[in-house]
């Protein structure tokens, strides 16, 4: 005779997605992925009272601000990698996870390496040549072009293995002290010095804000190009728009700022030695980003511990 199995059916979750001008992306992805961890039968609604509410789907656009509502809300499951929108919020309480999403990571990766190679490979010479100047000077191999990434998460680690498969000698830097990477000032010191080719990316808290300051855009060799996917505040404007006015910083190409859309009237926008890009560098893809939010709502159902934790403290 078969054992008599206890029923311990877990009550189906209710996910308010709150986030209206995204649905349309994840009405057919997140019911899909839901499917695919085992919680098919979940509630997935884009309004409803906040005492049902299990899991808030969330992003910066969302009307929802105040979260003191949601008293059973297990998790609010961010749709961006970066949190600096939501970690301050005084009602959020609730456990906060970012995403950590391989297409999102792709897009980054993508992103860096292409305009890593247009600076390593002075592309714009030829593109941008109205006086059809012959010129046969050959730039170096990457492994002459040392590189340097400010953030060594999800995203710098990700960048830093495609550059290095294509030959560039990447040095990393982060908070935390890690085999093979840089970390503090001092290491901060280290690694400015050599980067002809700098990207940031990292996360914008207090910590990190103007931590490219005048003092330290002067430790970047002569000519050193700045790519910034990371965040605006990490970079004083002000600061390196003189350091690319006196030829000390050669080219920055930056794709996220202080105030978004980029003011009509920013130097950035006029600059000879600046690319804007419109916070481009990498999008949240809906059909892997669905599968991260899934399980962590597995998760959550299974009493696990969440994915990509926000730390609250550190804010990121
Ligand atoms: P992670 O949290 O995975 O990584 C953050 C990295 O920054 C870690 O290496 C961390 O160090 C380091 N770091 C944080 N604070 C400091 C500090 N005070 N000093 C030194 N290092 C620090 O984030 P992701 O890689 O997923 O994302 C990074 C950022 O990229 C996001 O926060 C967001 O701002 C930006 N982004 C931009 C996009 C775009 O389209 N432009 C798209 C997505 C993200 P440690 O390893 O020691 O913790
Ligand atoms: C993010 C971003 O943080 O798009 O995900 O910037």
């Amino acid at each position: 005779m078969l054992d008599e199995v206890p029923n311990r059916k877990v009550p189906m979750p209710t996910i308010l997605f709150a986030v209206p001008a995204l649905w349309p992306e994840y009405r057919d992805t997140l019911p899909a992925a839901l499917a695919e961890a085992g919680i098919a039968d979940a509630t997935l609604v884009t309004e409803a009272r906040p005492e049902d509410v299990d899991y808030i789907v969330y992003a910066p656009a969302s009307p929802l601000q105040d979260f003191a509502p949601y008293t059973r809300t297990k998790a609010v499951l961010n749709l961006w990698a970066g949190v600096e929108r939501i970690v301050g919020n005084p009602t959020l309480t609730q456990p906060l996870t970012r995403m950590v999403d391989p297409g999102l990571t792709e897009g980054m990766v993508e992103w860096v390496v292409g305009h890593t190679l247009r600076h390593h490979l002075g592309m714009d010479r030829h593109i941008l040549n109205p006086g059809h100047v012959w010129d046969p000077t050959c730039p170096p191999l990457a492994r002459e072009r040392p590189v340097t990434i400010l953030g060594m998460g999800a995203l710098g680690s990700a960048c830093a293995d495609a550059l290095r498969a294509l030959n560039f000698p990447v040095t990393g830097w982060s908070r935390t002290e890690k085999p093979g990477q840089l970390h503090g000032e001092h290491g901060l010191r280290k690694a400015l010095s050599t980067a002809q080719i700098l990207v940031t990316l990292l996360p914008k808290t207090p910590e990190t804000e103007n931590l490219l300051n005048a003092d330290r855009l002067a430790l970047l060799p002569q000519g050193a190009a700045i790519l910034n996917p990371g965040r605006g505040a990490l970079i004083d404007d002000e600061a390196l728009l003189a350091a690319l006015d006196v030829g000390h910083i050669g080219y920055a190409t930056l794709d996220v700022f202080r105030v978004e859309p980029l003011p009509q009237d920013h130097p950035y926008w006029s600059h000879p030695k600046v690319t804007v890009t419109p916070h481009i560098a990498a999008d949240t893809r809906a059909v892997t980003s669905s599968r991260v939010i899934a399980e962590n709502i597995r998760r959550g159902q299974a009493g696990e511990p969440f994915l990509h934790l926000v730390d609250r403290q550190r804010g990121y």
